[in-house]
C-alpha cells in the first residue's frame, strides 16, 4: 500500500494554513516539488511520518522544518530535576560524543531559536498523568505535559521524528530535519505491559535492559518479570537462599540458568523506573514451583524433594498447602523481593494447579492474596484466581483463549479489575505461522494481523472497559535461549500491542497500520534488535 501523499510547496498559501489532522489515515508523506529537490542532501526526498503507537491527534503545520544541530540547547524549567534528566535521554540520543551532545540547561528567560523545551508549566490539565503535546515549529521544539512521564513520552514521539540513525551508539548526525508538527496525545489505558519469562531461560540483566528499552520506544509501562517456575528460581531471597544458589542452577533442557543478585533487581528496578516502567514481579504459586519444592523438602507434602526439573510440561508441581510452613515461605518471599521492588504489584501466579481440590486452591489463594496486601503490595494473579474470593484491589490477567471465561465477570462485578493476556492474539511465544523455527503453538499461530487486529474493549463479555487496566503481552521461553530469539518473537508484535493499548480504537486499522509497522525497520536495526521479516508487511529498507 503506498503512504498518503500531500504536496507541500515550499511559499505556496496553502502551506501556511496547511493543518491535517491524522484521524482516518496516519501515516502522511510529504512529497516535494521538483524545486525543493535542490535543497542540501540531508533533506530526503520524501518524508514519512509513521509514529507508533498512533498519536491521538496529529497534524502537520505547514512545510517547515526545525532543524537539529550539536548547538541546539534542551532546555527545562529551572529546578525540575526530572524534566532535567528526561532532557539528558534526549541529548544522549542526538549525540555520540561531547561535540555532537547537545547542552540541557534551565531555561532563563525568552526562549533563543533553535531549543528544543521540555516543560511542565502551563500544560493542559486534560493531558492527564501521561499526556503530552508536542509542537515543532521551523524556530523551536516544545513538549509540554503535566507530570515527568508525559514529557518522557513526548521524547520518545520526537524520536522517531528523528532519522533512525540517531539509534546507532556510533553514529555523527550533525544536521537531522524534523517536520513542523502539532501532537497532542494521551494513553488508553493505564497497563501497557510486556512479560518476559526467564524462568524456563535464563535473560540476565543486560538482556532484560535491552528489552526495556524497546518498550520505552512504544511508550510501555509495565514490565511482568517471571521470575520462578518449574525449572528455575531467578531471584536471590536472602532467608530461603537455596532457591536461587540451587533452584536457579539450571532451565530447560539443562543449561546453566541463573539469578539475579538483589543488587541486580535493584538496578533493574531502578533502570525500569528511569524510562517510567514499573517492574512487576511474579513469584507463580501455588503451582509451577517444582525449583522451590527441589530447594527445600519441607514445602513438600511428604517431606521429600524431588529433582531439579528441565523439560517443558506443566501442572505437575503444587506447594503442599496444608502446611502452615508454606504461608511462612509465601510471607517471607513477598515481604523481601516487594521490599526491593519499586513498584505497587506483586504476582502471585496461580496458573494451571492439576494437584489440588478447588477448595485447597482457593484456600490458598486467599491467603496468598492476603499476604500480599499485609506486605503493602497490590495482587495480580492469571485468570484462574477468579474462582476465588477476591479483594477489590486484586487484577486478573486474563489469558486463556475464548470458552473458558467463568468467574471474571462475577469477580470484576465485585471490584476486581482485568488485564488482557489473550494467548490467541497476543502471546509472543506463540509460532507466527508454520514455517516459525521458535515458540509453541498451543494456543494457535498468531501473525502480525492477528496480534494487532482486536479490540480489549471487545474481549470479556460483561466486563466494562473501566473495567480494563490494559494489555499485556506475555513472552514464554521454553523454546527461547538468547536475546534474538526473544526480539525475534516479540517484534514486530509487540509494536501492535503497545498501540492497542496507547492508541484510540476509533481509526485503527491493519492497513494503515501496517505501512507505519514497516517503517520501524530501520530504527529496529540500528537498535540492534533482530526482528522477524513478516510477508504481510512492507519493510522499509
Ligand atoms: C501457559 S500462560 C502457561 C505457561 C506456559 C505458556 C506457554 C500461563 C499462565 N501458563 O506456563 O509457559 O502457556 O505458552
Amino acid at each position: 500500500m503506498r503512504s498518503l501523499c500531500f504536496p507541500i510547496r515550499g511559499r505556496s498559501p496553502l502551506s501556511r494554513t496547511f493543518t491535517v489532522v491524522l484521524l482516518a489515515a496516519f501515516t502522511l508523506a510529504a512529497c516535494r516539488s521538483s524545486e525543493r529537490a535542490q535543497q542540501p542532501a540531508t533533506q530526503p526526498t520524501q518524508r514519512t511520518l509513521s509514529i507508533i503507537p498512533r498519536p491521538v491527534s496529529a497534524a502537520f503545520t505547514g512545510s517547515g522544518t526545525f532543524t537539529v544541530t550539536p548547538s541546539t540547547t534542551i532546555l527545562v524549567d529551572p529546578g525540575n530535576a526530572e524534566a532535567a534528566r528526561i532532557g539528558r535521554f534526549l541529548a544522549g540520543l542526538i549525540g555520540n560524543t561531547v561535540e555532537t551532545t547537545p547542552r540541557v540547561a534551565e531555561a532563563a528567560g525568552a526562549i533563543p531559536a533553535g531549543s528544543i523545551v521540555l516543560t511542565m508549566r502551563g500544560a493542559d490539565r486534560s493531558l492527564g498523568a501521561e499526556g503530552y503535546e508536542l509542537t515543532v515549529t521551523p524556530e523551536r521544539v516544545t513538549i509540554s505535559a503535566q507530570q515527568p512521564a508525559g514529557l518522557f513520552y513526548g521524547v520518545q514521539t520526537l524520536r522517531q521524528l528523528l532519522p533512525p540513525a540517531v539509534e546507532y551508539a556510533a553514529a555523527i548526525t550533525p544536521h537531522m530535519e524534523i517536520p513542523a508538527v502539532h501532537i497532542v496525545d494521551q494513553p488508553r489505558f493505564a497497563w501497557r505491559g510486556a512479560m518476559l519469562d526467564v524462568a524456563r531461560h535464563f535473560f540476565g540483566p543486560e538482556d532484560v535492559k535491552a528489552y526495556i528499552d524497546a518498550m520505552a520506544l512504544y511508550k510501555m509501562n509495565r514490565l511482568h518479570l517471571h521470575l520462578a517456575d518449574d525449572q528455575g528460581w531467578r531471584i536471590e531471597v536472602p532467608s530461603w537462599p537455596r532457591l536461587a544458589q540451587y533452584g536457579g542452577s539450571t532451565e530447560v533442557g539443562g543449561g546453566p540458568g541463573g539469578y539475579y543478585t538483589r543488587d541486580e533487581y535493584r538496578e533493574l528496578n531502578q533502570y525500569a523506573q528511569d524510562r517510567f516502567i514499573t517492574i512487576v514481579p511474579e513469584i507463580d504459586l501455588p503451582g509451577h514451583t517444582n525449583a522451590a519444592l527441589a530447594s527445600y523438602p519441607e514445602l513438600n507434602c511428604d517431606g521429600t524433594a524431588p529433582p531439579l526439573y528441565t523439560g517443558i510440561e506443566v501442572g505437575f508441581s503444587t506447594l503442599c498447602v496444608d502446611k502452615e510452613i508454606t504461608y511462612k515461605f509465601v510471607d517471607d518471599i513477598v515481604r523481601e523481593i516487594g521490599a526491593i521492588t519499586a513498584g505497587p504489584y506483586f504476582h502471585i501466579g496461580g496458573d494451571e494447579v492439576m494437584k489440588l481440590t478447588q477448595e485447597q486452591y482457593n484456600g490458598f489463594i486467599e491467603r496468598a492474596q492476603e499476604i500480599v496486601r499485609a506486605n503493602g503490595k497490590r495482587a495480580v494473579g492469571w485468570d484462574e484466581i477468579a474462582h476465588a474470593r477476591l479483594l477489590p484491589t486484586t487484577i486478573i490477567q486474563h489469558w486463556r483463549p475464548r470458552g473458558s471465561l467463568e468467574g471474571i465477570a462475577e469477580a470484576v462485578a465485585s471490584g476486581a479489575t482485568v488485564i488482557l493476556s489473550p494467548a490467541d492474539h497476543i502471546y509472543l511465544d506463540m509460532k507466527y505461522d508454520s514455517t516459525t523455527a521458535l515458540g509453541l503453538t498451543w494456543a494457535g499461530y498468531s501473525d502480525v494481523r492477528d496480534a494487532y487486529e482486536w479490540d480489549p474493549a471487545e474481549r470479556l463479555p460483561d466486563v466494562p472497559e473501566s473495567a480494563i487496566q490494559g494489555v499485556e503481552a506475555p513472552l514464554w521461553a521454553e523454546t527461547l535461549g538468547k536475546l534474538a530469539d526473544i526480539q525475534y518473537m516479540a517484534f514486530p508484535r509487540l509494536a501492535g500491542v503497545a498501540e492497542i493499548g496507547w492508541s484510540p480504537a476509533a481509526g485503527r486499522t491493519w492497513e494503515e497500520y501496517r505501512v507505519r509497522l514497516g517503517a520501524q525497520a530501520p530504527r529496529w536495526t540500528a537498535m540492534g534488535i533482530n526482528f522477524y521479516r513478516a510477508p504481510e508487511v512492507p519493510w522499509k529498507e
